[in-house]
């Protein structure tokens, strides 16, 4: 079966905000986020990503890696620090021999204020973007959710010190950037742009419980502005990950986002007990073989949206 990855190649960014494939016709990616890489590592596996592709119709992996939080990337030691490395590898290798997209993502959450971490930052993107260079397939999302006060100043500040990291190794791939606002702030990102680099997006996340038409309408706007904006991460319940499932309010998004050709990512691939993980806490099933009562309800709807698409 001919994978995504054959089909269009490496994505860039048009000069309309559009993700485009070789050709430069628009894509847009739909995937899953695993959960955190130090508490979740079993799904990174091969057999895991090719059920997800063939059953559920994915096309992109995003690998969440937090910093800050327990056994993060900056708070660990270095003996953490390869292991983190070594599951960001092992997902990169699977999703490229099985022609799926896949983001790394530098989780900064409690660490609000990409700054804080930056030197780790740079260290990390200098390696991982040299590394995987030649993969064509490969996302850099250099800052998850800046949040409290920082400020779109501090987060452009920061991606005009990262994103030339990256590029000195690797030319060609989507950069991700996060926004204000635990990334909803694309409106500020739209006011003043970054200059220096044409391949990137900016993101906005939603979690369909707490974030309504107002978010939307913020969403609406930048779009006109032709920014090119990713969700790196959504939810369908409330922005602690937990509470209801909101499928109406979901589907308005899902239905916004495809008419615009957005690319969406759901958050998470866990059996944690909170509503936005996509397995039921007494699966403990890592490589495949779900059946429909392994799945919260959540995810159940969401492969149903994935498989209206195929
Ligand atoms: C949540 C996880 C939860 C974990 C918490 C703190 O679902 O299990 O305890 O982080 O690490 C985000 C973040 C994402 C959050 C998610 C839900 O990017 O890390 O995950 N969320 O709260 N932004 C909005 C919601």
């Amino acid at each position: 079966m001919k994978t995504k990855y054959d089909k269009y190649g490496a994505l860039h960014v048009d000069s309309k905000g559009k993700l485009v494939d070789r050709n430069g016709t628009v894509v847009a990616l739909h995937g899953y986020s695993t959960h955190g890489l130090s508490w979740y590592p079993e799904y990174v596996n091969r057999d895991f990503f090719e059920f997800m592709k063939d059953e559920w119709h994915i096309d992109c992996i995003r690998l969440a890696m937090y910093t800050a939080e327990k056994d993060g990337y900056c708070v660990g030691d270095d003996v953490n620090r390869k292991k983190l490395e070594d599951v960001v590898d092992k997902g990169v290798r699977a999703a490229t021999e099985l022609g799926l997209y896949v983001i790394i993502d530098w989780h900064i959450l409690s660490d609000s204020n990409p700054l804080m971490n930056k030197d780790m930052a740079i260290g990390f993107f200098d390696h991982v973007s040299k590394k995987y260079a030649a993969y064509g397939n490969v996302f850099y999302e250099i800052c998850n959710e800046p949040n409290i006060d920082c400020t779109w100043a501090d987060i452009k500040a920061y991606a005009e010190e990262v994103i030339p990291v990256i590029r000195k190794n690797d030319k060609y791939s989507v950069i991700l950037v996060g926004t204000p606002d635990w990334s909803q702030r694309v409106d500020d990102a739209c006011a003043d742009p970054i200059t220096i680099d044409d391949n990137l997006m900016y993101t906005l996340h939603f979690y369909a419980g707490t974030h309504k038409q107002w978010l939307r309408d913020k969403y609406k706007s930048v779009i006109a502005a032709k920014l090119p904006v990713f969700v790196s991460e959504f939810g369908t319940c409330d922005a602690d990950g937990n509470g209801g499932h909101y499928k109406e309010e979901s589907e308005i998004w899902i239905n916004m986002l495809d008419e615009n050709d957005t690319s969406y990512i759901m958050w998470n691939i866990s059996n944690r007990d909170e509503t936005s993980a996509s397995f039921v806490p007494e699966c403990d099933k890592y490589t495949g073989g779900y059946t429909d009562a392994d799945l919260r309800e959540p995810a159940l709807w969401y492969k149903g949206i994935l498989a209206a698409r195929v």
